[in-house]
């Protein structure tokens, strides 16, 4: 079970075991890289330097996703609260809970309770002590651990209304199986009542996607590249980072961006911590990221493939975005 680790009577932080076993970055690099079609799980961007530049990327004016949510939140938070009237907020990968402040702003419920997940405990327990000073009424129940090793053991009440909140456009990161299987672990949190609020990117012109995981400014590119340094310090491993061509690539047959790595140049990497090394070949690439797009009705499919059903539905002008709000069906 959860473990107490601080807590003041608004706010407390708890480590969350995994209900299964997460693979170890070890693990991951020997499954994905040590032999081609080489790819790595979007998970190992966000250390501190890659958490900053995603932040950056934000910021770029290429990058449309994660200001269009936040105008869609700030539209429609009133309606998305109205809606589904929870008692207790959980929100999946909740970082800095910078954009969430809007949902919180739009909840009217007495002591309604605020539960921020995330592999970061720094984060949530930064950001839960920020939170309870800005909403005197707010109780801030902060969770530690890695969504990736399931739901089943988060300690939610069993009383109360819920809405599950999963922003950022992150489930596109996941493969068609894996993402039916992430929305069936939300799907088995709500009871009658209960709602899920997510947040996907939509299909566009190439053009626009293409400018928005390659801005000029190159951001995009120095995120992306920021991996291999993580690789080198986590594995002692020795990949020439500047060497590595940052390139997104739009696949209008599977429906996602993919980021890659291009290696310049014939070279091999050894990874002490592995006691092994690769031979990359100048030209070969690394898939460091899918990042699906859906259409209203494909995403409504996954979500019934999940067990669930879409209750409503708010979308950016043009389509560039949308937030769907969801029930058990
Ligand atoms: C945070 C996963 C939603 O896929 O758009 C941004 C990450 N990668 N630019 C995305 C990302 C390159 C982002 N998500």
């Amino acid at each position: 079970m959860a473990t107490e680790s601080s807590s003041t009577a608004r706010l407390s932080c708890t480590s969350v075991p995994p209900a299964r076993r997460v693979p170890s970055m070890i693990d991951d690099v020997r499954e994905g890289l040590l032999s081609p079609p080489r790819w790595l799980p979007p998970k190992y961007f966000y250390d501190e330097t890659g958490s900053l530049l995603f932040e950056a990327i934000c910021d770029t004016p290429e990058y449309y996703p994660s200001r269009t949510e936040a105008a869609l939140l700030a539209e429609y938070a009133g309606e998305i609260m109205t809606l589904s009237r929870p008692r207790h907020l959980l929100e999946l990968g909740s970082g800095s809970s910078r954009k969430t402040r809007l949902l919180l702003d739009a909840w009217t419920a007495p002591a309604g309770t605020y539960w921020p997940f995330d592999v970061c405990a720094e984060m949530v327990a930064s950001s839960g002590r920020a939170l309870i000073d800005d909403y005197p009424d707010l109780v801030v129940r902060g969770l530690e651990g890695d969504y990736h090793g399931g739901l089943s053991c988060l300690p939610l009440p069993a009383e109360g209304r819920r809405l599950v909140a999963f922003l950022g456009g992150t489930i596109g990161n996941f493969h068609p199986g894996e993402a039916e299987a992430m929305l069936g672990e939300i799907a088995d949190l709500l009871r009658e009542g209960d709602h899920v609020l997510i947040g996907f990117d939509r299909i566009k012109d190439p053009a626009v996607l293409a400018a928005a995981y390659d801005d000029a400014a190159g951001v995009t590119a120095r995120f992306n590249r920021n991996v291999l340094n993580v690789l080198n310090c986590a594995l002692e491993a020795d990949f020439p980072v500047e060497d590595y061509r940052h390139r997104s690539v739009y696949d209008p047959e599977l429906q996602r961006v993919e980021m890659r790595l291009r290696a310049g140049h014939d070279h091999r990497v050894t990874f002490g911590r592995l006691a092994t090394s690769i031979d990359m070949a100048g030209g070969e690439e690394i898939l460091t990221e899918i990042s699906r797009k859906f259409t209203p009705a494909s995403f409504r499919r996954l979500l019934a493939a999940a067990g669930l059903v879409e209750t409503a539905h708010f979308e950016a002008e043009g389509g560039l975005y949308s937030l769907v709000l969801a029930a058990r069906r």
